[in-house]
């Protein structure tokens, strides 16, 4: 007995030191609902290595693609709760939980990608990452997702008048369901992995999004008319559980957000390359790209700005973008 009781204890001691080093050596795990080859998923991938690297192979990311950890609005609560320690999704989720992410979601805010590009990697950018944290996110990046653009199944779309009465899927946020209403649609909230079916079996008469998205869930085969209203340019965003945060170190926190800083280059790359493949795409398919009437949806969106941006550091946050040149 004694014997086996001396055999044991090194061991033991053995195996948890193991647990300890296991417990330092981390995976921190990512969603996604795109497939492995889209930006997004790419440029966390990324992060990973850049990360993995930084740290020795300490830390590293393994994401997972294609929803395999559910919908936005499922990961963006596995994500606060600790289940999970990031997700990257689309600022629209978030508009209903963190009030500043609605600024970059505003119909027709941002001049262009360039503009866009410089408020979000600039102070105002910070601000609304920052703003997230209360409710147990940590911002750490922007990635682009170009602009969107409403897509039908029966007829085209040139003015205003055209998107009267269109049952359109939008993203599950109360700022988009206004966002369509101001055109004169009816809108229906669902998930991006229901759309395909909604359009095909006409519970929905158009959708939007930007080329990327439009082409990778093969939306155009159904929907086969791309109007150009590019009404927003709704970033996508990352965000890392704060509750998990807090339990890393300054420094690693520090490594983390600069592997993330560092993964926005890399995705604007392949963000750039992947609209023009899309676009190419849907074209060679036989996709009819309609000119709009822009005009016509922008003066229609101020019943948007006049219901959402009523906190006046929101309105003065919208000025400031304004004035960036
Ligand atoms: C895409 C975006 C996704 C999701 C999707 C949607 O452009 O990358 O995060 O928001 O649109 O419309 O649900």
């Amino acid at each position: 007995m004694t014997y086996r009781k001396n055999l044991m204890k090194p061991l033991i001691a053995a195996a948890s030191l193991l647990a300890v080093a296991s417990a330092w050596a981390t995976e921190f795990r990512s969603a996604d609902i795109h497939p492995d080859d889209y930006p997004t998923v790419l440029a966390v991938r990324h992060m990973g290595e850049e990360l993995s690297k930084a740290t020795n192979g300490k830390h590293s990311i393994k994401v997972f693609s294609k929803s395999a950890l559910g919908i936005e609005k499922d990961t963006i609560e596995q994500t606060k709760l600790g289940a999970i320690a990031m997700t990257r999704v689309n600022v629209a989720p978030m508009n209903n939980i963190c009030a500043a992410t609605m600024v970059p979601t505003m119909p027709f805010l941002f001049r262009s990608t360039e503009h866009m590009r410089k408020v979000l990697d600039g102070a105002i950018g910070d601000e609304i990452l920052k703003d997230c944290e209360a409710q147990g996110f940590i911002g750490l990046a922007f990635y682009d997702s170009g602009a969107r653009s409403m897509y039908t199944v029966k007829k085209p779309v040139k003015t205003l008048a055209d998107a009267k009465g269109l049952k359109v899927r939008v993203q599950q946020s109360d700022l988009w369901v206004s966002l369509l209403e101001a055109m004169g649609a009816n809108a229906t909230p669902m998930p991006f992995g229901e759309v395909y079916t909604a359009l095909k079996t006409g519970l929905v008469d158009a959708a939007e999004n930007n080329y990327p998205s439009y082409e990778s869930s093969r939306h155009f085969e159904v929907a086969r008319f791309y109007n150009k209203t590019e009404h927003s340019l709704a970033p996508e965003i990352l965000l890392f559980s704060k509750k998990i945060w807090d339990t890393l170190s300054p420094d690693e926190q520090k490594q983390i957000r600069a592997a993330a800083k560092e993964s926005v280059t890399y995705m604007r790359k392949l963000w750039d390359e992947r609209e023009e493949k899309s676009m190419a795409i849907v074209k060679a398919a036989g996709v009819q790209i309609v000119d709009v009437d822009k005009a016509s949806f922008q003066a229609a969106m101020k019943p948007v700005y006049d219901k959402f941006l009523k906190d006046p550091k929101l309105q003065d946050m919208v000025k400031r973008i304004n004035a960036v040149k």
